[in-house]
């Protein structure tokens, strides 16, 4: 098998960085939220995290062992103003042959901005863009490529509609300004990315292949729905620079003259998560949302609970380039992975990883134009809401003394790399 991708792993830095306190940064909201009792399990927070702040030359020397070709990592906006550790890092990859991709934003907000209205405040749009300016000043003699946004729609369905993530609003539709203003965010990002020499700039967006409980009308209306909030509501305005219509008339106003054209601005690539499809149902009557998710039967689950269908990572790919055509561009998946047990033996992770790629080739060859694929994700860490109960590293941590330990996954993506089966 020859898909010829550029392989990597993927973090977010409040998953893996801890030092919260330290060289300037500020609170956070996950900082905030974390430390709200109930909010987290058993009220783990990421103030330690995987101490990576710490510990980054032993991970560069990980992902060094491991062959990878590049590194997909985030920076905490609430460090902007000192953004040594990031110069370091940057530094410690390319003496390695390891190259840096960076993405903005991984849901990390400073409390202050979230005080002052967060997404929901168009302001917040306007100093993102300011935050990737300065970022790319300091960092854009060595890092062309940049993703803007981590999963926009996870943050705002989470974050905003139904209060799981921080900032913890429960709006449920109120939410959708969030989807605008982070888009606008994206798009003023991407022209302040290019005025400093931006070669690959990109979105990722997590996707997922909706599967209609039935084929009754119902079902196939809710489905329809939910897959115009995951799966369009982010990708259309980028891609086509317009919003599904139902979603456009629920916005009004909150959309401006000129916004979409902003949001628009071409892409060099698209960002993929993906986990699993979703099968949907229509609500009950009293339901609050217009969508009813239920279970995939039938299927194995990974530790979180989710079902692995590997074939649905062609299926939505083929999909994607059935719906975009020619707007849309050559595509990385910069997330796929795993929660398992806790533990070094990992057969599920390598079976699971091992399947996801060969539907990564199948997409291929149904002439998806592939580039690149990142495990998520390095180190187990900080699963948001789930604390450090769910485990989705190629390297075990352990959480009282940091250590670092390969799983047999690791041992199989490296040999695996060197045995050069992912390259062209
Ligand atoms: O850990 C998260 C990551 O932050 C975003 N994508 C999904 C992962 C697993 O839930």
């Amino acid at each position: 098998m020859e898909i010829g991708v550029e392989i990597g792993v993927a973090t977010a830095a409040y998953q893996i960085e801890g030092a919260v306190a330290e060289d300037g940064r500020v609170p956070s909201i996950w900082d905030t939220f974390s430390h709200t009792p109930g909010r987290t399990l058993d009220g783990d927070t990421g103030d330690v995290a995987c101490d990576h702040y710490h510990r980054m030359p032993e991970d560069v020397a990980l992902m060094a062992d491991l062959g990878v070709d590049a590194y997909r990592f985030s920076i905490a906006w609430p460090r902007a103003s000192n953004l040594d550790f990031y110069d370091r890092l940057v530094d410690a990859l390319l003496e390695r042959g390891i190259a840096p991709l960076p993405t903005l934003f991984h849901w990390d907000l400073p409390q202050s901005i979230e005080d002052e209205g967060g997404w929901l405040s168009r302001s917040t749009a306007e100093r993102f863009a300011e935050y990737a300016g300065h970022v790319a000043d300091r960092l854009g003699d060595r890092v062309r490529r940049w993703i803007t946004l981590n999963e926009p729609f996870v943050h705002m369905a989470q974050g905003y509609a139904l209060g799981t993530h921080a900032p913890g609003h429960a709006l449920l539709l109120g939410a959708l300004p969030v989807a605008h203003h982070q888009l606008l965010a994206h798009g003023l990002a991407v022209a302040a990315l290019r005025e400093r020499g931006a070669t690959q700039v990109m979105i990722t967006n997590n996707c997922s292949p909706v599967l209609p409980a039935s084929d009754d009308d119902a079902d196939l209306a809710a489905a329809a729905v939910y897959d115009a909030f995951q799966n369009r509501l982010f990708n259309d305005p980028v891609l086509l620079g317009e919003y599904p219509d139902f979603i456009a008339g629920a916005l009004g106003d909150v959309v401006r003259d000129g916004d979409l054209a902003a949001i628009r601005a071409p892409l060099d690539a698209l960002g993929i998560n993906y986990y699993n499809p979703t099968r949907v149902g229509a609500p009950p009557d009293d339901a609050d949302l217009p969508f009813d998710i239920r279970p995939i039967e039938g299927v194995p689950t990974t530790a979180f609970g989710w079902p692995v269908v590997p074939s649905g990572l062609r299926d939505l790919l083929v999909g994607l380039r059935d719906r975009y055509g020619a707007a849309l561009p050559p595509i990385y998946i910069t997330e796929n992975g795993c929660s398992t047990e806790d533990g070094t033996a990992d057969r599920f992770r390598i079976d699971f990883l091992d399947a996801h790629l060969r539907a990564l080739d199948d997409a291929a060859a149904a002439g998806v134009d592939v580039r690149g694929y990142f495990v998520w994700s390095l180190l187990d860490n900080f699963e948001w809401a789930e604390g450090y109960s769910q485990r989705f590293g190629l390297v075990r941590v352990d959480f009282e003394t940091g250590e670092r330990t390969p799983k047999d996954s690791y041992r199989w993506l490296r040999d695996s790399i060197r045995s050069g089966r992912w390259r062209r």
